[in-house]
């Protein structure tokens, strides 16, 4: 080094000083593997964030894939997506919020397969995004499955033997193929291997970053990325593997740059008039309108569901939300799916109100409705001094707890009607009877319809439920009344 270049120590601006949203004790590092590709990325996008003024307006979509957790790191608007998502969602916050800026952040499968047709309509349109294709090959997060960009030959968990051309196609040239469309501006591949390549990605990266702020259009950058992980290499010959095997089929370069020719888009500002919405939501002769203040729910009620996968808790949520709603109560019904089912359950969020509901995500719970015993031990700590609490008594210990507390042996009764499945409905029948108590409502009608919606198109599991429901219902137990 000669003694005039400067070295700068830490981090980019772009990121957050420690990272906070990070559960667990490490706040500095973060969760990616050692060389992987989304760790460089990260920082060339938290650098361009700050040199080109653009990160108090940047929303950084982070995709289902090893960069969920994008949120945790970048310091300027982010939200998490369901799978395949983030051009759907990045087009509504762009038409929105035209002044906005977007990064559309996605992995191979995120983009490749599950949300192809989003991705390439967004493309087709030409909306002002830029989205970062990280293209490692390869489902990193769920350990390694093969992706649409897999090499022929290249052996995963899900091709043993190899890609076959025959079988499964030859890998999907996106940068390609998005080229071929008229309205994306420009599209470019880059690697995020030797220091030259990274040099290159990070002109391209910036580059689609400006033409998003000169409101020019689409940009794609496609990003060969390293997972050395799931190629079982390590970094260094994760990317030797990529520029001898990868490059050779996905060529670097710039497949399309027609900025120059473009105008900025400009769009009909929108309006959001509140009371427009509402109209169009419901009409005045629907009966349903969420302004009308009579007292229906004493208080709003912050549910919690939780079981083992197969329980049907999230349709005992999805349930109860249906039966609110039919009730011109106002509803919302968050299902938990992603990274943390691994711990073994599966909960859902529910929220019953009068008034309008600031958020969907439950944390102090005043009513838990558990089905598993691991469910019971995570989320008790959550329920509120005042909450109540229901549990299958059938699967579960009785708790030591000062809530107030209700059981119903909703797996027994499943099992005595013929159809395990049936448990949540019977839970719910004993859930219809503690409002009754708590809340002085009679439900029950409206959890009955619920139960007509949700199983319409089963007919024979109808009158099933409904039995299940009605038991549940009748052999509720009081166990603590507090
Ligand atoms: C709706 C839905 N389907 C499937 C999954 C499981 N899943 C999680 S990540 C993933 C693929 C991720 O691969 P990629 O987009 O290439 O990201 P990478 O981890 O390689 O960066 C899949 C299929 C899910 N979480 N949600
Ligand atoms: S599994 Fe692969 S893609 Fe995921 S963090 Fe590790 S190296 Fe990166
Ligand atoms: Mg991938």
């Amino acid at each position: 080094m000669s003694v005039n270049e400067t070295v700068k120590f830490g981090r980019s601006k772009g990121f957050f000083e420690t990272f906070d949203r990070r559960p667990g004790p490490i706040k500095k590092n973060m969760h990616y593997c050692p060389g992987c590709g989304h760790g460089i990325l990260h920082k060339l996008i938290a650098e361009a964030l700050i040199d080109l003024g653009m990160r108090d307006k940047m929303i950084v979509i982070s995709p289902v894939g090893c960069a969920v957790f994008a949120y945790y790191y970048f310091d300027c608007g982010g939200i998490s997506v369901p799978h395949g998502r983030a051009p759907a969602v990045a087009t509504g916050m762009i038409r929105a919020n035209p002044d906005s800026f977007v990064i559309s952040y996605q992995g191979d499968g995120d983009l490749g397969a599950i949300g192809l047709n989003n991705f390439l309509q967004a493309a087709n349109r030409g909306e002002n995004m830029t989205v970062c294709f990280v293209n490692n090959g390869i489902y990193g997060m769920t350990s390694g499955q093969m992706a649409p960009t897999t090499l022929v030959g290249q052996k995963t968990a899900t091709s043993p033997y190899g890609r076959s051309a025959t079988n499964e196609g030859y890998p999907l040239k996106v940068a390609e193929m998005v080229a071929a469309l008229e309205s994306p501006i420009y599209v470019e591949r880059v690697a995020l291997t030797s220091t030259k390549n990274i040099r290159a990605a990070r002109t391209a990266l910036r580059k689609g970053l400006t033409y998003m702020r000169e409101k020019r259009g689409f940009s794609l950058i496609e990003f060969l990325a390293a997972c050395p992980v799931n190629l079982k290499k390590n970094a260094s010959e994760a990317d030797d593997w990529i520029e001898n095997n990868m490059i050779p089929y996905f060529p670097l370069g710039r497949f399309k740059d027609v900025a120059s020719d473009r105008s900025p888009i400009e769009r009909p500002e929108p309006v959001f008039d509140k009371e427009k919405v509402v109209e169009a939501l419901f009409p005045a002769d629907s009966g349903l309108d969420w302004r009308k203040k009579e007292a229906k729910l004493r208080k709003e009620l912050r549910i919690k569901c939780a079981g083992f996968g197969g329980q049907g808790v999230l349709s005992l949520g999805l349930m109860i939300a249906e039966m609110g709603q039919s009730r011109d109560i106002n509803v919302s019904w968050l299902p938990s799916y992603g990274p943390e089912m691994r711990g073994g359950t599966a909960n859902c969020s529910v929220v019953l109100s009068n008034n309008e509901i600031g958020s969907p995500i439950v944390k102090e719970t005043n009513l838990l409705i558990t089905m598993n015993q691991p469910s019971m031990d995570k989320f008790l700590p959550d329920l509120l001094p005042k909450g109540l609490l229901l549990y299958d008594r059938t699967n579960i210990e009785r708790p030591d707890t000062d809530r107030r507390t209700y059981s119903v042996e909703a797996g027994r009764i499943a099992i005595e009607l013929g159809n395990p499945k049936c448990a949540n409905s019977a839970i719910m029948g004993a859930f219809a009877a503690c409002l009754r108590g708590i809340e002085q409502v009679n439900y029950e009608e409206a959890f009955e319809e619920a139960i007509r919606k949700t199983f319409a198109k089963k007919a024979n599991l109808v009158n099933l439920n409904i039995e299940a429901f009605r038991k549940g219902k009748e052999s509720v137990k009081i166990e603590n009344v507090n």
